[in-house]
């Protein structure tokens, strides 16, 4: 019989590439969505009948509990979350309930009800925040700079705990910035490559952007789920960074994607104070050795490559009609 997943976050950029991921090893994939007035599968399209959608909720312990029940995962992948780093100032309270204490909801249902489920949770890099060490790896202190790194500093530790206090096989991916043609619009990455593509296609005039000095070790998401199904396959949990080791302004990320429209940036960037952030993350480049020595894993596709793709796609997507605008 075919071995049960359950990914909570289906409908998310991840969510998609850990699907397909998943189907191409011949798992049954039961993926978690919220109820929404509008059905929001543009992600999942392709693979909407190969795979299993069931309504739950991070913020709701028995759509949790009534899920692991029902189809009994063997693994369960924790992709859900707010993930968006400035609306965790707007919305502090909501991102510690589903980011941080939906992480513990979902742990205590496998705990009451299957603690042989191995366990996948999707910690960050912004947990390293105002970064100990360059680069950073497993044994760097933690310093997150947003309700959001602080929601998912904790999710990582009751991962750990629930390990340690109940030997459940449950491990942290602490992954630094991956990036796709579904990255959501509103990230850094997707904003750039969309608007030169936008601008190429003569749709908008400008760029409003924030701080173009901070840095990322950006990376390609359809090369990281495959660390995540790393991770539950070994003799034994652990955590482990997934990262490129390379790291990249936003400034170097504006230049790479208009160049690859032939646009100089300069005549259409423009700093808008309002999107620099209370507090920000300067430079973030993980060390990936355990990752490689330990999983085998390494990164396929490098950041000129990954820019030049989502281009790509937005040049498609946006002279398309019905294609939606920029946000
Ligand atoms: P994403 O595109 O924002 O997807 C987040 C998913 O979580 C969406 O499917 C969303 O559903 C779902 N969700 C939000 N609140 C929920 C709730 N209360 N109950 C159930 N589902 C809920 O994020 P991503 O880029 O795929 O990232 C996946 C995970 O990895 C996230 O936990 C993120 O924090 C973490 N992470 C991401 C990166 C990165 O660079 N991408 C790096 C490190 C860690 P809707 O579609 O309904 O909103
Ligand atoms: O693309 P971002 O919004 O990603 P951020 O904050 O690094 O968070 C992402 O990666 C984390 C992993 O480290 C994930 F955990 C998290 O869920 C999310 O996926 O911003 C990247 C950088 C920041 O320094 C920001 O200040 O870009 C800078 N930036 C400059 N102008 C901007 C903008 N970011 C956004 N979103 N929009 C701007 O206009």
């Amino acid at each position: 019989m075919a071995k049960c997943a359950l990914i909570t976050g289906i409908t998310g950029q991840d969510g998609s590439y850990l699907a397909e991921f998943l189907l191409s090893k011949a798992y049954h994939v039961v993926g978690m969505h919220r109820r929404t007035s509008i059905e929001n599968f543009d992600r999942i399209e392709h693979i909407v009948d190969q795979i299993t959608l069931v309504q739950g909720d991070l913020l709701d312990q028995n759509s949790l509990e009534a899920i692991i029940k029902q189809y009994r995962p063997c693994e369960v992948y924790n992709l859900a979350a707010q993930s968006f780093v400035p609306t965790s100032w707007t919305q502090p309270l909501l991102t510690g309930e589903i980011t941080g204490l939906g992480v513990t909801r979902l742990l205590e249902a496998i705990r009451i009800i299957d603690p042989s489920i191995r366990f996948y949770q999707a910690s960050t890099s912004e947990m390293f925040g105002k970064a100990q060490t360059v680069p950073q790896n497993e044994k760097t202190p933690f310093y997150p700079r947003s309700p959001y790194g602080v929601s998912k500093l904790y999710a990582h530790w009751i991962t750990i705990n629930y390990r340690e206090s109940y030997g459940i096989y449950a491990c942290s991916g602490i992954l630094f910035n991956h990036e796709s043609p579904r990255r959501g619009l509103e990230f850094v990455t997707r904003k750039v490559t969309s608007a030169a593509a936008r601008i190429k296609l003569g749709q908008i005039a400008e760029l409003r952007l924030g701080n173009l000095e901070a840095k990322r070790d950006w990376g390609y998401a359809g090369d990281y789920v495959e660390a995540m199904w790393l991770m539950l396959q070994q003799d034994g949990p652990d955590d482990y960074v997934v990262a490129t080791g390379e790291t990249h302004s936003v400034r170097e990320l504006v230049e790479t994607a208009f160049r690859c429209v032939n646009l100089n940036w300069e005549e259409f960037v423009k700093i808008d104070q309002k999107l620099v952030r209370p507090a920000e993350v300067d430079l973030l480049i993980g060390d990936a050795t355990k990752a490689r020595t330990q999983l085998g894993w390494k990164p396929k596709v490098s950041f000129e490559k990954l820019v030049e793709m989502m281009v790509e796609s937005d040049l498609r997507y946006f002279s398309s009609a019905g294609a939606r605008p920029v946000r």
